[in-house]
């Protein structure tokens, strides 16, 4: 018989910290809504959801590392918006946080999530914080309840 590991949805009892930067906040304000509603939505208490700002996208992995290291979270959400059409080092930002967001999480304990938008356009970064194409701060807050409790049947 194959033994399988799946996740559920059931966020009872978790604490959660979301790492936003202010960076575009028309959008990432919108991802922090949809994260904390579908954590909401999957049991978790509104009291253990602790919500970090920092200034952007780029510093959302050093913030993080540290809210991980405090010790006292079940997961962590990082969320943000790069937008291309606003800078020149695009580029820069968005694979920066994408790397240190990737290393975070392959290194910890914990599920550290990523629920950064990068767009060519701010067209497209609004229709993922909600409008046409879903909310990335949702299905990231959704991937990180599943990864909490596949981490505790591995
Ligand atoms: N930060 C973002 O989160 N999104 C952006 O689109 C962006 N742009 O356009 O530059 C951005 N820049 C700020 C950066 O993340 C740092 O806060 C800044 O460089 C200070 O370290």
């Amino acid at each position: 018989m194959v033994k399988e590991i799946k996740g559920s949805f059931d966020g009872s009892g978790l604490s959660v910290g979301i790492v936003v930067a202010e960076f575009n906040d028309f959008i990432t304000e919108k991802l922090k809504t949809g994260a904390i509603d579908t954590l909401e939505k999957c049991g978790v208490d509104v009291g253990q959801i602790t919500v970090c700002r920092v200034p952007g996208s780029f510093e959302i992995p050093a913030a993080a590392r540290r809210i991980r290291d405090e010790g006292n979270f079940d997961g962590i959400i990082c969320l943000g918006a790069v937008i291309r059409g606003e800078t020149a080092h695009f580029d820069y930002v968005s694979s920066e946080v994408t790397r240190g967001v990737g290393q975070l999480s392959f290194e910890s304990d914990i599920p550290v999530v990523y629920g950064i938008i990068t767009a060519d356009t701010i067209e497209q970064a609004v229709d993922r914080a909600g409008v046409k194409a879903g909310n990335k701060g949702a299905e990231a807050a959704k991937s990180l309840v599943q990864m909490t409790s596949i981490y505790s049947s591995i």
